[in-house]
C-alpha cells in the first residue's frame, strides 16, 4: 500500500506534535506502522493522502453514525458558517439543540453544552460533588472517560479502592477522591461504599464500556448501581459520551430503561462537530452558575456551528428510527463473519447494537482483567490484514467497531468475507 505522503507527514508531524498526533490512539503505536494522514470522507469511506480509500470502522470513534459528511448536515453547517462562527452569546441553535437531547434523554431535565466529553464529564464531577457535599468518586477499571485528572486513575497494587495516578503531571492528592472498583462486579462497589460510608458523591460508569473493547454490562449490574447510589445519597452518572444515541436514541438510558442522575455525552450529539453535554435533575443541574454556587464556563461551548451539525444529526436520527433496527442487521451480519474464529477459540466478540469488539483471547471478556487476556499482537497483524484489503478498523485492540447508517449490505457483506478468510485459515 502506497503511503509515501503519510510517511512524509508523519515525520513533520513528529517533530511538532508529540508523537506526531492530536490524540494518542491516532497513532498506532500497538499496531505498529505509519498512521494514515486523512485527505478526505464520504459516507462510510475514508480515503488517505496517497489515495488509498477504506471502508470505515472507526467513525472518528463514534460521532459519524450517519457516514461521513453527511449531505444535511454539512449543508446546515455551510449555511450556518454564512451567520458567523462564535458570538459568546446565547443563540436559538442551543435552545433547538439542549431542547432535542432532552425529549431524546428525559434524564436531562437541565443540561449544559460545553466542547468535548472530558470537559462534560469534568464537569459532571464537580456538580456532583457541590450537590452531594461530598468528595469521592467511584469509577470502573479499564473504563475511560476523558482525560481529567481526577481520572487518570488506576488500581493500587495494594487495595483495590487505593487509587494512584495513571499519568505522569497528575498529583498524587489530586486521584486520593477517585475509587477504583470492577466493572461488572457490584460487590466491589459494595465494599466501597461500606468502606467509605457517607463519602461518595457519585459512581461513573460506561453503561456499556466501550474503552476495553466493548463489555457488556451483566444482568442486573446497572441495576445494583442505581440502588446503591439510591441507598447511600449519591449519584449515579452514566457517561453516554460512546453509548448516547448510538445503542439506542435515547441512549443506554433507554436501552436499559434505567434513570441515572446525570447523563454525560459527546460524540454523536456534535454530529462530528465539538460538543459535549452534560445534564440531569433539574436540582442538580441549577447548583450550576450563575444560579448556583458549581462553576463552569467555555468560551465555545454551544457554539452556533458545532450546533446546526448536532441539531441536523440528532433530528435525522429521531426522524428515521429504522437506522438503529439497520444498524442492529448490519451489526450482527458482521458479528456472524466472525464466527470461525470464535470455533477455532482464537476471538470473543462482544456485540450490542452497531458496537462491537473482537478481542483476540478465548476468555469470556466481562471486565478489564479479562480484557487484558487477548494478544495484542494478534490484533495487530489482523488490523493490517483489514487495511491491506482496504478496510480501516480501530488502531487498537481495546476499542470499538463502530457502523454507521451509511454503511451498504454491500460494504458489510464485503467486510465479512474478508473476516470470514481469515479466521477460516486460524482452524
Ligand atoms: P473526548 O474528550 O475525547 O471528546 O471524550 C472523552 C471520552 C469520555 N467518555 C468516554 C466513554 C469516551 O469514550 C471518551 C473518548 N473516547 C475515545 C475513544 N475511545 C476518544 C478517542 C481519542 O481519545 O482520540
Amino acid at each position: 500500500m502506497k503511503q509515501e505522503k503519510s510517511k512524509e507527514l508523519y515525520e513533520k508531524a513528529y517533530e511538532l506534535m508529540p508523537g506526531g498526533v492530536n490524540s494518542p490512539v491516532r497513532a498506532f503505536r500497538s499496531v505498529g506502522g505509519t498512521p494514515l494522514f486523512i485527505q478526505k470522507a464520504k459516507g462510510a469511506r475514508i480515503t488517505d493522502v496517497d489515495g488509498n480509500e477504506f471502508i470505515d470502522f472507526v467513525g472518528s470513534w463514534g460521532p459519524a453514525i450517519l457516514g461521513h459528511a453527511r449531505d444535511e448536515v454539512v449543508e446546515a453547517v455551510t449555511k450556518a458558517c454564512e451567520y458567523g462562527l462564535t458570538f459568546g452569546a446565547p443563540t436559538e441553535n442551543e435552545v433547538v439543540l439542549a431542547d432535542l437531547i432532552r425529549e431524546l434523554m428525559p434524564s436531562m431535565e437541565m443540561l449544559r453544552l460545553v466542547s468535548s466529553g472530558t470537559e462534560a464529564v469534568m464537569s459532571a464531577i464537580r456538580v456532583a460533588r457541590g450537590y452531594t457535599k461530598k468528595d469521592k468518586i467511584i469509577k470502573f477499571r479499564g473504563c475511560y472517560h476523558g482525560h481529567s485528572d481526577g481520572l487518570l486513575v488506576k488500581a493500587g497494587s495494594a487495595v483495590i479502592s487505593n487509587t494512584v495516578p495513571d499519568s505522569a503531571g497528575v498529583p498524587r492528592s489530586y486521584t486520593d477522591n477517585t475509587l477504583v472498583a470492577d466493572y461488572n462486579n457490584i460487590t466491589s462497589v459494595e465494599n466501597l461504599f461500606e468502606q467509605y460510608k457517607g463519602q461518595i458523591a457519585a459512581v461513573i460508569v460506561e453503561p456499556v464500556a466501550a474503552n476495553m473493547g466493548v463489555v457488556l454490562p451483566k444482568p442486573g449490574f446497572l441495576e445494583a448501581l442505581r440502588i446503591i447510589t439510591r441507598e447511600s445519597e449519591s449519584l449515579l452518572i452514566f457517561d453516554e459520551v460512546i453509548t448516547g444515541f448510538r445503542v439506542a436514541l435515547g441512549g443506554a438510558a433507554e436501552y436499559f430503561k434505567i434513570q441515572p442522575d446525570l447523563i454525560v455525552l459527546g460524540k454523536i450529539v456534535g454530529g462530528g462537530m465539538p460538543i459535549g453535554a452534560y445534564g440531569g435533575r433539574r436540582e442538580i443541574m441549577q447548583m450550576i452558575a450563575p444560579l448556583g454556587d458549581v462553576y463552569q464556563a467555555g468560551t465555545l461551548s454551544g457554539n452556533p456551528i458545532a450546533t446546526s451539525a448536532g441539531i441536523t444529526t440528532l433530528s435525522i436520527l429521531k426522524n428515521n428510527p429504522r437506522i438503529y433496527q439497520e444498524l442492529e442487521k448490519k451489526a450482527l451480519l458482521l458479528k456472524e463473519a466472525f464466527q470461525p474464529g470464535v470455533e477455532a477459540g482464537v476471538i470473543r466478540v462482544n456485540q450490542i447494537g452497531s458496537l462491537q469488539s473482537a478481542f483476540f483471547t478465548n476468555a469470556e471478556v466481562c471486565d478489564f482483567e479479562s480484557a487484558l487476556t487477548s494478544d495484542t499482537k494478534k490484533y495487530a497483524e489482523f488490523f493490517h490484514y483489514m487495511l491491506e484489503h482496504g478496510v480501516y478498523i480501530a488502531p487498537a485492540q481495546f476499542e470499538a467497531i463502530f457502523l454507521s447508517d451509511a454503511h451498504t449490505e454491500e460494504d458489510i457483506r464485503y467486510t465479512a468475507e474478508i473476516v470470514r478468510e481469515y479466521f477460516t485459515r486460524c482452524r
